[in-house]
């Protein structure tokens, strides 16, 4: 268990990516005046990279947001207090409600890289709304992923984690884990595998990234042509018979129709059709079939490029076709503490106007803009937004403000202005993450799982008057005539549960009053925190909701559960202990450890067996052989544009004051240094950079680290800042200005952000 911390210091998580590693921090005067890893923390030791050093910057900028706003006639804003912004923003939401039915709400976000309790308390709050519309911007990357898991494993919740660490051979594809991380430990990772001569790496990215110099093996791939290599690997496997013929008998149906698909895949022709040497495409396909264990690992480079969906189909079945999986050093399958990703069956509700799928309970943010701008009699005409920037970080920013101006209410629930917030009707302020208990639901490893849950380091500064968004929901559920603003003898009955947890005086008295109002079932969540949150000590209300994620967890995985050292005979007294232990602990604390061979336990088809034909997919692999090889557009065009690259100093929407970077502070776009001199472009020059829909204008960097024809702009730049005379300014480009709603995945409707035709000019000369 942890030890006590220095004096002056106290422990926290990173809240920019999805590794939230540990920190220790040493508040001063309402700043972060030191930072450092945290040794204590079980996952990430004390490793942390550059960009938390900064956090300060997310704390203290001059685009925080103090109090409630509301927007006047004139456009402008004005203060307001709570009970008059909750009430409104209530009765608002209910008219609209009311007169239209649910649907015509929508709710986006609900979470970032480092906060994900609020979001668990909008389950009330949506179902009072009567809404299924979640817009998320996992749907922007990872849902036909997650729509993938369920075909092959059973349900969308099943999701696949990497150990890397320990695999002697590995393909990373379409990821930048130096600079994005995404596993933990990454840059160790990438070093561990450059020093051991027995371990190999592969790298499949156009760019020559740094985690490309890492790599024994970097393919630089054509944009937009993975789907096209990754056949080609499957095709040398099934061809020179490197299937695991024992596990696919094992643990796999459909093994026989992908064999007829891919016995006949023209490798040489693919593999040269993705820009790369056949033979060391098939040496690699050979040699990670034989590997002792193989791990893959994919990102956004897959995911919002051409063929998303099947991509991470593809990249799945490298894996699972030479039985990397289920073993040390593989993938596996790992358990949800928290329902981050839910399950959607087909028979979900489809959107209005698209008639959009639901996949893992989200909808795609490509198809909002359609759902709202549109005299559809049921379009959206209501949208609440929660830890998210779609007027940034959506695809076609041109669209999406054009409907975000026809919708009769939006909502923004954040802690900085942003360009969403501007666009508000109202704006309701949550303190930071340093301000207030928080968590997040990213518990992706296996065989141990860790949870975190963090307790405010900082006040808010005298004055501010914000609100935890756990509160805002209750308040808003309160106003909508949900439930009452008290529960006393719940509240009573929790008080004397903290004392005595054993007696189940809570639990039962819970029961009983939901059992007597069926309709607060879905309220739970709420009720937890009105009830059993206030009995908790040290401003750790919401964690409430936490309570009974333990009692689900612990119910699910005793054993496993057990096996961190927790004892409890009953599920219900595990589930305590482990709520307890969570509580009590100021880092990460293992909930859960399995055994390998127990993945087996989290594949939740019947037959206990991944199913590894997807006709969909099936469908989508053998059209590849038709595909034209030259973009229709490519005269227009010439250029192929990654809109969103992750680099050392940008991080989503989470950093607002540009003087945060170290390095790059404009953003630059990256071009080969031969397309530059070809262009007449020298480093600094200034382009315009147009697609079919939009232009930004920036500085360019030439860099020979990038494959001629493709072009980079950064993720997490074009956001508004007052400069030093306090007029606003826009910092980079705002890439989704360029992108296109209609350029996605026909499936997941993911976008193809990493796949933007663009050509360029030079500013104030002649167009190149
Ligand atoms: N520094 C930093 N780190 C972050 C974030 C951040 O904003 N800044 N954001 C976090 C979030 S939300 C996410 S989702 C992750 C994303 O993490 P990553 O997906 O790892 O990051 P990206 O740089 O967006 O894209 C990965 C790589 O895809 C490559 N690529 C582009 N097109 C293609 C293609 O057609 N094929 C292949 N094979 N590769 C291609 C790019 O060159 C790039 O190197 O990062 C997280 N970490
Ligand atoms: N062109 C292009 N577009 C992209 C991408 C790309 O690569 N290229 N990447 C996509 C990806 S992978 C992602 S994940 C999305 C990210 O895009 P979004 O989902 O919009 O998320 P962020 O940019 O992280 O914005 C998070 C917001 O949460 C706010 N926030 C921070 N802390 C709190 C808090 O405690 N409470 C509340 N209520 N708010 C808080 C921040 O101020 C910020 O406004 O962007 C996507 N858009
Ligand atoms: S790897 Fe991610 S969570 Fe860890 S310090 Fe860097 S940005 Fe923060
Ligand atoms: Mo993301």
């Amino acid at each position: 268990m942890a030890q006590p911390r220095e004096a002056g210091w106290t422990s926290t998580a990173c809240p920019l990516c999805s590794l939230n590693c540990g920190l220790e921090v040493r508040p001063e005067n309402g700043r972060l005046a030191k930072i450092r890893g945290d040794k204590q923390h079980p996952l990430s030791e004390g490793y942390l990279c550059q960009k938390a050093a900064r956090l300060d910057y997310y704390q203290n900028h001059e685009r925080r947001l103090r109090h409630p706003l509301r927007r006047r006639p004139d456009g402008s804003f004005e203060r307001i207090d709570w009970d008059t912004a909750i009430n409104e923003v209530a009765a608002r939401l209910k008219a609209v409600r009311d007169e239209h039915g649910g649907h015509a709400i929508a709710y986006y976000g609900g979470g970032g890289q480092g906060n994900h309790l609020g979001g668990a308390y909008a389950v009330p709050f949506r179902a009072a709304l009567e809404t299924p519309y979640v817009y998320n911007a996992l749907a922007q990357e990872k849902t036909g992923d997650f729509w993938v898991n369920g075909k092959l494993f059973g349900r969308q919740t099943c999701h696949l984690t990497e150990e890397i660490h320990h695999a002697d051979y590995a393909i990373i594809l379409g990821a930048n884990p130096w600079q994005a991380h995404g596993i933990p430990k990454a840059r160790e990772v990438l070093r561990a595998f450059k020093k051991d001569p027995n371990r190999t790496l592969v790298v499949v990215d156009p760019r020559r990234t740094v985690t490309a110099e890492y790599a024994d093996i970097h393919l630089q791939v054509r944009p937009g042509t993975d789907a096209f290599l990754m056949t080609a690997m499957l095709g040398t496997m099934i061809q020179e018979s490197l299937e695991n013929r024992a596990f696919l008998d094992e643990h796999t149906v459909g093994f026989d129709e992908l064999r007829e698909q891919l016995h006949h895949v023209p490798v040489n022709e693919y593999a040269e059709r993705a820009g790369c040497d056949p033979a060391v495409v098939r040496k690699i396909a050979s040699d990670f079939a034989r590997a002792r264990a193989g791990c893959t690992r994919h990102d956004l480079g897959l995911e919002q490029s051409l063929h998303s969906t099947l991509n991470t189909y593809l990249e799945k079945l490298l894996a699972l076709i030479p039985g990397h999986f289920g073993k040390p050093g593989t993938i596996n399958l790992h358990t949800q503490f928290a329902p981050l990703v839910g399950h959607s069956k087909e028979t979900a509700p489809k959107t209005r106007v698209t008639g959009m799928r639901q996949i893992s309970k989200f909808y795609p943010p490509n198809v909002l803009p359609s759902e709202i701008d549109t005299d559809h009699p049921e379009r959206l005409r209501a949208l609440f937004v929660d830890s998210g920037n779609p007027l940034q970080t959506a695809a076609d920013t041109h669209a999406c403000r054009r409907a975000f101006k026809k919708l009769d209410l939006l909502v923004v629930v954040d802690v900085a202005m942003t360009e969403t917030a501007e666009a508000a009707d109202y704006i309701l302020p949550g303190p930071t993450q340093l301000e207030k208990t928080e968590a997040t639901f990213f518990t992706l490893s296996f065989p141990t799982n860790y949870f975190h849950v963090r307790r405010p380091v900082l006040k808010a500064p005298q004055g501010d008057d914000t609100l935890p968004e756990p509160e805002i929901y209750r308040r808003l559920l309160v106003a909508l005539s949900e439930i009452p603003d008290r529960f006393p003898l719940l509240e009573r009955a929790a008080r004397w549960h903290m004392k005595r947890p054993s007696l189940g005086i809570f639990p039962k008295a819970l029961g009983l009053t939901i059992a007597r109002n069926p309709k607060w079932k879905r309220y739970a969540a709420t009720i937890l925190y009105a009830t059993l949150g206030k009995a908790l000590p040290d401003r750790a209300e919401s964690a409430a909701v936490l309570w009974g994620t333990c009692q689900f967890y612990a119910k699910r995985y005793p054993e496993q559960v057990r096996r961190t050292g927790l004892s409890g005979g009953s599920s219900a007294a595990l589930g305590e202990a482990l709520f307890q232990r969570i509580m009590h602990t100021d880092t990460a604390i293992p909930i859960s450890t399995h055994t390998h061979d127990e993945v087996w336990q989290l594949v939740l088809h019947e037959d206990g067996k991944i199913h590894l034909a997807i006709p969909e997919m099936l469908t989508e692999l053998a059209a590849l052989a038709a595909e034209p090889v030259e973009r229709e557009d490519a005269a227009s065009f010439p250029f192929i544009l990654a809109a969103g690259e992750r680099r050392a100093y940008n991080a989503n929407q989470i950093y607002r004051d540009p003087a945060w970077r170290k390095s790059d502070r404009d953003g630059a776009l990256r071009i080969h240094p031969e397309d530059a001199t070809n262009l007449g472009l020298s480093d600094g020059d200034r382009v315009r950079c147009e697609s079919a829909v939009g232009a930004v204008e920036v500085a360019i960097e030439r860099d020979d680290a990038m494959r001629p024809g493709c072009l980079s702009l950064p993720h997490g730049f074009g956001m508004q800042y007052p400069d030093a005379d306090g007029r606003l300014r826009q910092n980079g480009a705002a890439i989704n200005e360029l992108t296109e709603s209609r350029r996605c995945d026909p499936l997941a409707r993911t976008p193809w952000h990493k796949y933007v035709p663009v050509r360029l000019a030079r500013l104030g000369g002649r167009e190149v």
